[in-house]
């Protein structure tokens, strides 16, 4: 098993884990020059880098410290559901506490341990590509609610100086680190207070059955990416019973085959 002890015990007491600098400093320095060219002037870029999970970022789409624990608390058969990145001035935010409580029952959020295994359903990872404090204003959680059995209550749902829930948590970690959260803990992006910019790039990963997000990942920028990347955005299902025995649709297979990953060309 890929993740310690303690990790798993966090993770599935608070529904939240920060693995520290798993990138090095130039690695999330790189990144970061892309994203200020991404949001700022992306002519300056070849057009398979202006998004992510393109060129430089595309490093975290499959980094062997965010997939370990991945594997532990998905599965083995996983996909990236979705990629966006922030850059967040001061005074901007994502928006107000969300998710968490009973949605635990619906299939692609759920989270449940069986047999001493997690499964959970999405699972999104940030990763901060600057140094973060407490006081910053990253991603905040309800620390347990991704196993709440009752509606949220108001009374823990403000994110107000003062009139906060004494579960809510936040989390400091060097630039370069990696937040993984069920989709299913009540968490929000409150206001950034620090006069830099808050960038981090945020990717959804799920069970290689299950498919929420439609993927809006320009295709060129899909198209340029390496085989083995490109595999997580492959079609979403397990067997072809086609075949005797049935082919899994296994990473190895989409890397040996002339088949595209999914469709983003598509209309809304
Ligand atoms: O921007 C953030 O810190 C949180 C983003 C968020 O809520 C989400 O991606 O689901
Ligand atoms: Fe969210």
């Amino acid at each position: 098993m890929a993740m310690t002890e303690e990790e798993r015990f966090r993770f599935d007491l608070a529904g939240f884990l920060v693995r520290p600098a798993i990138l090095s400093r130039d690695e999330a320095a790189e990144i970061v020059d892309q994203i200020d060219r991404i949001k700022h002037n992306p002519e300056s870029l070849p057009p398979e880098h202006r998004a992510v999970p393109g060129g430089p970022s595309s490093i975290l789409i499959d980094h062997p410290k965010v997939i370990d624990v991945l594997h532990e608390i998905i599965g083995p058969d996983i996909r990236v559901e979705n990629s966006s990145c922030v850059w967040r001035k001061k005074g901007q935010a994502h928006g107000e506490l969300h998710g968490g409580g009973p949605q635990q029952g619906d299939a692609i959020f759920g989270y449940r341990v069986n047999n001493g295994r997690i499964y959970a359903g999405m699972v999104r990872v940030v990763f901060e590509l600057t140094d973060v404090t407490k006081e910053d204003g990253a991603t905040c959680f309800i620390a347990g609610s991704h196993k709440a059995n009752f509606q949220m209550h108001p009374e823990h749902l403000s994110l107000e100086e003062g009139k906060r829930s004494p579960f809510l948590m936040n989390y400091e970690c060097p630039a370069g680190s990696a937040i993984f959260f069920t989709e299913n803990t009540c968490h929000a992006g409150p206001v950034w207070k620090r006069d830099t910019p808050r960038v981090a790039v945020l990717h959804a990963y799920a069970h290689l059955a299950t498919h929420w997000h439609r993927l809006t990942i320009p295709p060129e920028v899909l198209a340029g990416l390496p085989r083995e990347k490109q595999a997580y955005f492959r079609e979403p299902w397990i067997a072809d019973f086609r075949t005797g025995p049935a082919t899994h649709n296994t990473i190895e297979r989409f890397i040996n085959n002339d088949e595209p990953p999914v469709n983003t060309n598509h209309k809304p």
